[in-house]
């Protein structure tokens, strides 16, 4: 059967990939898995039916026959443990990769959010100011032991994994804001991430959405 993700009908970003359905559609193309996509409207996301299948209203769930799921990191791992690909073969290795994953969306993610708030929902606030270099300063501070972590290796532990595709993408997400070129490294990590056929073929296909086709 093939699984059916949902993704936005006309998403903020204008296809560059920064919206989450980026990581689904990258691993799916990471393992070669097909999938269908339904696009959704805002209004439609905050619906009971859509509400039905993630909770929260939002993008992206994946559907497979009677399985639901929604979050990501649990998208990616289904994903992840059910082809060959994204996780190594050793039970040590694969518990790290999964640790990875946790870390981009427990540790890395949540400043790079704060940020993202503040700077689009509390511009006209009175601690704007006072706030925002405190967060730059804590997404700075990860980064920092992101990069001493990785160090001049390619991916975050041996082979690319399902660790570094969600890493990639929570990083992918500050990037806008010119931290990310700061750490050369991680810039670098990123631009292997971003080269890698599999990545280029969801972005063209999250891409195609935005341009109507
Ligand atoms: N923890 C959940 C997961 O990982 O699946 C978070 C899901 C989530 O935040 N989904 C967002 C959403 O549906 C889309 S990705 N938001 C609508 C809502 O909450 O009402 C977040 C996002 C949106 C837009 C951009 N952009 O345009 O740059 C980037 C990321």
């Amino acid at each position: 059967m093939i699984p059916t993700i949902t993704a936005f009908e006309r998403s903020p970003d204008r296809g560059q990939g920064l919206a989450r359905d980026m990581r689904v559609r990258w691993a799916f193309e990471e393992v070669g898995q097909p999938y269908n996509v339904r696009l959704v409207s805002f209004a439609e996301m905050k619906q009971p039916a859509h509400r039905a299948l993630q909770p929260f209203g939002q993008i992206p769930t994946y559907e497979e026959g009677d399985l639901v799921l929604f979050e990501t990191g649990s998208i990616v791992l289904h994903i992840a443990e059910r082809h060959a690909g994204l996780l190594p073969d050793d039970a040590n290795g694969r518990a790290r990769a999964i640790t990875w994953m946790f870390a981009a969306a427990s540790t890395v993610e949540p400043p790079i959010l704060e940020l993202q708030t503040l700077k689009f929902g509390e511009g006209d606030k009175p601690w704007f100011e006072a706030r925002l270099p405190l967060v730059q300063d804590r997404i700075r501070a990860y980064l920092r032991d992101l990069a001493a972590r990785l160090g001049d290796a390619d991916w975050l532990d041996g082979t690319f994994s399902a660790g570094d595709l969600m890493m990639v993408h929570v990083l992918l997400r500050v990037r806008p804001s010119g931290i990310l070129d700061e750490f050369a490294t991680l810039s670098a990590y990123c631009d292997r991430a971003r080269a890698r056929p599999a990545y280029q073929r969801a972005f063209a296909a999250q891409l195609a959405v935005a341009n109507g086709a």
